[in-house]
Formats: C-alpha cells, sequence, structure tokens
C-alpha cells in the first residue's frame, strides 16, 4: 500500500487551519485579509479530520476543510491508509456535481499536497441519520436521492459511457485500500470470530447463528463476488445516512472517498439498508404504538418512492439506448437484476452495523440493553429476510414486505 504523503503535507489543527485558509487564492472573495478567522474540528466520521471555517465578523462566509489522514482516525496509526483516497473524492465530487449539482456540495479547490478538499459549509442541514434517529421525516429525500443514484450510476456506466471513456474511468478510479475495507468489514469479518467485531454480548446468539449459517453465507459470497468484480457504475461507495446532509428542502450526499467502479446495487442498497437499521431502531426508539407506526411507515414508504423514482430517471436512460442491442426485454432483466442486488448489498450492509468493528448510532446508540437486542436482532432478521428471498422478488413493494413480515428474534424463546 502506498502511504507515503508529499513533503508538503502536515495534519492541519485548528491553530494552523486559519493562516492556510488566508494563504488560498481560490478563497480571497470570501475570505478578506482583516478577517478574524474561526475554526472548529467537527469530523465525526472514521478517517479523516473535518473543519468548520468562518470569518467571525460574518459567519455566513463560511466553507468546510476535510483532509485525509495517513492513517484510519478510528483506530490510529497501526492501520495505515493511502491519502489518494482524497484525489479519489475529490474526483468523485467533481463528476457528480455534474451530474446533480444541487445533491453535492460545491468543492472551493481540492489540495494535491495536502490531500485536502475545501468545499461548501452545509450549515443549515443535519446528518440523515441523526434527524431520522429523531423522528424528523424529509419529504424530499426519496424524490432526491432516487434523482441522484439514477443520474450518477446511470450516465457512469456502460449505457451511457463510451467503450474507451467507461475504461478509462475505472482506472482513474482504481482505490483498492478502501475497497478492501468494505470487503472486510461488510462481506467477511461479521460471519466468522475476529476481534474487530462490535456487536454487544446479549446478541451473541443469533450473532453465532448467522455466523453457523452456511446458507446465508453463501450469499454473502454472491454479494461480495459482485462488489469485487462486478464494475458497472462509479458508485460512492459509502451512502449510507452518515454521508448524507439534509433538511426540509435539499438533500446533499457528500463523502465519496470509497468512490470505485463497482454495482449499482451496492449504493441502493446502501441508502434502503440504513433506512431499515433505522426501521428496526424505532421499534424501541419510539415507544407510541401510532408514532410508530406513522414512523416505521415513512421509512418504507421512502424506500418504495426512492426506488420508483430511480426507475423514472434510469428510464430516460433507457430511452436513449440502441433497442437493438439492449432490447426492451433486457433493460426489464437489467431493473430486476438491480432489485435483487440492492436487496443482497442492503441486508449485507446491515448485518455489518450490527455485528461488525464500525456500528451505527441508530442501533449502537439505545441505552438500555433489552431495547438495544430488539433493535439489533430485528435488524439481523430483516437483512437475513432480505438476502436470502432477493431473488423472488418482483418488486420494490414485495422487498418492503418482506422486511415488514419480519420480528425481533429477542427476547430468545
Ligand atoms: C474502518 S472504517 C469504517 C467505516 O467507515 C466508513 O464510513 C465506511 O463505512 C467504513 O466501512
Ligand atoms: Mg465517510
Amino acid at each position: 500500500m502506498n502511504t507515503t504523503t508529499s513533503e508538503k503535507y502536515f495534519p492541519l489543527t485548528t491553530d494552523t487551519v486559519p493562516a492556510y485558509i488566508r494563504g488560498q487564492p481560490e478563497l480571497r472573495e470570501l475570505f478578506h485579509e482583516h478577517d478574524v478567522i474561526e475554526t472548529a474540528e467537527v469530523g465525526d466520521g472514521n478517517l479523516n479530520l473535518v473543519f468548520k471555517v468562518w470569518a467571525k465578523s460574518d459567519p455566513s462566509r463560511t466553507v468546510v476543510l476535510k483532509q485525509a489522514l495517513p492513517y484510519l482516525r478510528l483506530v490510529g496509526d497501526s492501520w495505515p491508509l493511502p491519502t489518494d483516497r482524497a484525489r479519489i473524492e475529490a474526483d468523485a465530487l467533481e463528476i457528480q456535481s455534474r451530474l446533480v449539482p444541487q445533491h453535492v456540495p460545491k468543492v472551493y479547490f481540492y489540495d494535491a499536497d495536502m490531500y485536502l478538499t475545501v468545499m461548501q459549509n452545509l450549515n443549515d442541514h443535519i446528518i440523515m441519520r441523526k434527524g431520522l434517529i429523531q423522528g424528523i421525516k424529509y419529504p424530499h429525500f426519496a424524490e432526491h436521492i432516487g434523482l441522484f443514484l439514477a443520474r450518477t450510476l446511470g450516465y457512469t456506466s456502460d449505457l451511457v459511457l463510451d467503450y474507451k471513456t467507461k475504461k478509462e474511468q475505472v482506472g482513474r478510479f482504481i482505490n483498492p485500500e478502501l475497497c478492501k475495507i468494505t470487503e472486510d468489514l461488510v462481506f467477511t469479518e461479521p460471519y466468522r470470530y475476529t476481534e474487530r467485531n462490535r456487536y454487544h454480548p446479549e446478541i451473541e446468539p443469533q450473532v453465532l447463528a448467522f455466523q453457523a449459517d452456511q446458507a446465508l453465507h453463501v450469499e454473502v459470497a454472491l454479494m461480495k463476488e459482485k462488489f469485487m468484480t462486478h464494475a458497472q457504475a462509479l458508485i460512492h461507495g459509502d451512502l449510507h445516512t452518515g454521508s448524507i446532509m439534509v433538511n426540509q428542502t435539499e438533500t446533499y450526499a457528500i463523502d465519496p472517498e470509497f468512490a470505485f467502479y463497482g454495482p449499482m446495487g451496492f449504493d441502493i442498497g446502501a441508502v434502503i439498508g440504513n433506512l431499515f437499521l433505522n426501521y428496526a431502531a424505532h421499534e424501541v426508539r419510539t415507544p407510541d404504538p401510532d408514532q410508530r407506526s406513522d414512523f416505521q411507515q415513512y421509512l418504507t414508504n421512502t424506500v418504495i418512492q426512492l426506488w420508483k423514482v430511480f426507475e423514472r430517471e434510469f428510464q430516460m436512460i433507457w430511452d436513449q439506448v440502441d433497442t437493438i442491442n439492449l432490447p426492451v426485454g433486457y433493460q426489464q432483466d437489467y431493473m430486476l437484476r438491480l432489485l435483487h442486488d440492492s436487496a443482497g448489498m442492503a441486508a449485507c450492509k446491515m448485518m455489518r452495523r450490527v455485528i461488525g468493528l464500525a456500528g451505527v448510532e441508530d442501533i449502537r446508540g439505545i441505552e438500555n440493553v433489552e431495547d438495544r437486542s430488539i433493535a439489533a436482532s430485528l435488524a439481523l432478521n430483516i437483512a437475513r429476510a432480505l438476502i436470502m428471498e432477493r431473488q423472488d422478488l418482483r418488486s420494490i413493494e414485495a422487498l418492503v414486505e418482506v422486511a415488514i413480515g419480519c420480528r425481533p428474534a429477542y427476547p430468545w424463546t
């Protein structure tokens, strides 16, 4: 792995950010010579440094600065990581912002020596996961994310790009070390004993059952193979609800450092899987049955709607293709395979968040152990049903029915 850094590289701190920002010609219009520049480190992700920066006299003049560290922040320098991921992220943001500018933060510049990007501060938005945990509904999310998925996946695939550009793009987005994180944490470690797994002891019986379940392992292996070999489109690669910022009118997808040419269903499944993780969490987070049912219904309707928007927008791509080479029957088959992939990938993304190293606050943030076990157990059962039954699905409504039909196995009988 190449983890050597440029000679000019140094990790920024709140003390050094103001001088760095002042030295950037691209920011002269935003920050003036005599501005006092304030900054705070706000990174709560697993990998990078993230600073909010603003002019003291006018906090509306503000940016976010994201800098890659040469190791995994979650674990420390015992887990080296290539800083090239910062270049991948900047390149992916550039492509996505051409396709869906309304759903991608504006980038001011990328500094290839410092492995950092300075971008729009989405100060009026929150991380979607945090909003969903509070039970906040986002009425435009399905429309926005369906469009984001259709455009970013469809327009970077062989369906649209010419034969040469597609291969060049695959080369530009080779991202082996970050893909390896996903291969290990999503498709391998949850299904075997490893010290890196982090499930809480109360759900161990269900985890051990999953780890002994050969039929489940076969389906996970199929999804892993697809992830590793199916260079279908430029995927975001980590599109969970912590990589989405929202408010009541807008939606932004952030953080595409895991981007590479992979299967479309991995991105669609990431969104669906994370909505179902939140659904499982509200099983206990919302004690009032009417409120619970209302919010869970909002989540399942969102799954249905985002897929329908995706299909509608993807149709515009099908309308451009040569129907002799890609006949309508093939198009229908392609969409059905995408639905099956999305269900399988959603399942893998759910299981890793319950069993594996990096969990999600929706479930791991539930303080009461009994409640947390119910939510975790429900999430695992939804995941198992989705991956095992995916090939029989004929519609997104059927996928949602499979999930709704699941119950937690905890308390054990
Ligand atoms: C060890 S990195 C853990 C996770 O953080 C990122 O957001 C990805 O989801 C990765 O798998
Ligand atoms: Mg991230």
